[in-house]
């Protein structure tokens, strides 16, 4: 395992001797969409409290890993295999968010995924994504494509036999695959100190004949960059990359949770001094391209564009009883017929 990749520091200097790939303009993209993140998860938790949103995972603090990870791939041809804390790279993907919204709505039809937009269902089995992912790309490389798959996992996630499975047949296959792992020191109530005995998950590629990366999950100039190498790796056939991202979970583990009752109040606060944004904007600050006037009217732009996409997914149609039948089967069985002609029937008499 390399060293821990490291470019932008926490008080929004770039580290000595690091030579970035992301360049100011890019960089701007990547806080554009990093605070759109920020601004929804905030939104939607308030909705969720007042019993308009379903339950929720936000990716608050990980919003480096979330983005930077998502901008290494061309969504024209590579895959995303999300878990469920990465909303915003699928829609960075060409996900519509009003789509994943009317998910959390308990909306059917309304959160198709369209056509075209290369990114597989959210997964909340943990792990289970993974052996998948790993299939989506080994037959993506028979077939000839010339295309990537970023799967996501937590670092409890990396306990399940479907993680070890998944990785051991990507090596074996060489499948163009990156194993992005979040390590935000929390697998719910769970620490980090008591998942696993080893001192960097990112060893566990070994195993499996294939490179294990530990990057800086706060900096999203470090994460872009040992993406984009996987990213490469992959595409020209070398096989799986695996990447620790190390960050931490500012929020809770979703809305259904209370941290206070397990977190160290210190941990926490040591962690909001690392915040992946500030630490972008300090930097953008620094070289003149962010002040608070340019925080104020995308904080208001980023607003409008999530609130468009709430009402939309608000306004979609609610699912009818019998949708619980639809999208199950091609050919339904004959006792899902029947039950499903049972219930149109209770309902006419
Ligand atoms: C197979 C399975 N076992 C247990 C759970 C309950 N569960 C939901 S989230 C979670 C912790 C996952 O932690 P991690 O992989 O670190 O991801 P994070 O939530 O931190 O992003 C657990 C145990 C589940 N959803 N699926
Ligand atoms: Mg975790």
């Amino acid at each position: 395992m390399q060293e821990r990749h490291s470019v932008l520091q926490a008080d929004g200097t770039i580290a000595a001797g690091a030579q970035p790939r992301m360049e100011e303009e890019f960089l701007l993209e990547a806080l554009r969409w990093m605070m759109k993140s920020r601004l929804y998860d905030t939104r939607v938790i308030a909705l969720q409290r007042q019993g308009q949103f379903g339950v929720f995972s936000p990716g608050m603090g990980q919003e480096a890993s979330i983005v930077g990870s998502a901008m290494a791939l061309d969504p024209t041809r590579d895959w995303i295999v999300p878990q469920y804390r990465e909303l915003m790279a699928t829609v960075h993907h060409g996900l519509p968010l009003e789509i994943i919204t009317a998910q959390y709505l308990g909306k059917i039809a309304p959160a198709r995924i369209p056509d075209g937009v290369r990114v597989l269902p959210t997964q909340v089995s943990i792990a289970a994504q993974l052996p998948q992912a790993t299939g989506l790309a080994w037959g993506l490389r028979l077939r000839g494509e010339d295309a990537v798959v970023m799967a996501y996992i937590g670092e409890g996630g990396s306990s399940e036999g479907d993680f070890h499975e998944a990785l051991n047949l990507a090596g074996v296959t060489k499948s163009p695959i990156v194993f992005f792992l979040q390590n935000n020191q929390w697998a719910i109530s769970t620490s980090r100190r008591v998942q696993s005995a080893t001192t960097s998950f990112a060893f566990r590629a070994a195993g499996y004949g294939f490179p294990g990366v530990q990057v800086d999950g706060n900096d999203v100039m470090a994460v872009y960059d040992v993406a984009v190498a996987a990213v490469e790796r992959a595409r020209k056939g070398e096989g799986p990359t695996l990447i620790e991202s190390v960050t931490y979970r500012m929020s809770f583990h979703n809305t259904t949770d209370n941290p206070s009752r397990y977190e160290d109040p210190k941990e926490h606060e040591e962690a909001r001094k690392r915040d992946p944004i500030e630490r972008v904007q300090k930097y953008l600050t620094g070289l003149g391209l962010w002040d608070k006037k340019r925080e104020t009217e995308l904080t208001e732009e980023l607003t409008r564009e999530n609130e468009v996409a709430l009402q939309m997914a608000f306004a979609a149609p609610a699912p009818t009883p019998e949708d619980v039948f639809a999208n199950v089967y091609e050919h339904p069985p004959e006792r899902v017929v029947q039950q499903k002609a049972e219930l149109l029937d209770g309902r006419r008499g």
